[in-house]
C-alpha cells in the first residue's frame, strides 16, 4: 500500500506574493487530493516542534522569524507515494539552484538573506508526515 498524507506549508513568502493558487493548482494539476486546508499564524511552539532538526543551526533563528512573518498556509495531501511526489514538485531547497518546472525553480528566487525564502514545505518521510499533520491539524 503505497497511499500516504503529507504535510505540505506555503510559507509566508507564497502567501504574501499571492501564490498559495499556483502552489495547490500544481498538486491539484499532478492528481493528488487535498484533505485538509488551513490559512494560519504560526506559532513559535509549533514551528519548534516543525524545525526541531535545523535547532542550533545558524539559520535556525532567521527561519522562525520568517515563518512568523506573516500567514500561511497548510495543507494535508494525499495520494500514492506524494511524500516522495510533493517533494519532486517543489524541487530543491535553494530556489537559485532548483530545476526548472519546479515550484521553487520557477517561482522563488534567492533574496540575499540571512535564510532561503522558498515558497513551501513537504514532508521528507512518512515519520515527518506523521509528525508534522499532528503539529498543524492537531
Ligand atoms: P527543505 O525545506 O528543502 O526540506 P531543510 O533542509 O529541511 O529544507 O530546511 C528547512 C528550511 O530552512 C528550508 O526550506 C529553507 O527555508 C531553510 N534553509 C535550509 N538550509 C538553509 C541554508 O543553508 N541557508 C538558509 N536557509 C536554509
Ligand atoms: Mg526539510
Amino acid at each position: 500500500m503505497t497511499t500516504e498524507r503529507t504535510l505540505v506549508l506555503v510559507k509566508p513568502d507564497g502567501v504574501a506574493r499571492g501564490l498559495t493558487g499556483q502552489v495547490l493548482a500544481r498538486i491539484e494539476a499532478k492528481g493528488y487530493r487535498l484533505v485538509e486546508l488551513r490559512l494560519l499564524h504560526a506559532e513559535r511552539a509549533q514551528l519548534e516542534q516543525h524545525y526541531a532538526e535545523h535547532q542550533g543551526k545558524p539559520f535556525f533563528e532567521p527561519l522562525l522569524e520568517f515563518m512568523l512573518s506573516g500567514p500561511l498556509v497548510a495543507a494535508v495531501v494525499e495520494g500514492d507515494r506524494v511524500i516522495e511526489g510533493f517533494r519532486s514538485l517543489a524541487g530543491a531547497t535553494e530556489p537559485t539552484t532548483a530545476a526548472p518546472g519546479t515550484i521553487r525553480g520557477d517561482l522563488g528566487r534567492d533574496w540575499g538573506l540571512a535564510v532561503q525564502q522558498n515558497l513551501v514545505h513537504g514532508s521528507d518521510s512518512p515519520e515527518s508526515a506523521e509528525c508534522e499533520i499532528g503539529i498543524w491539524f492537531g
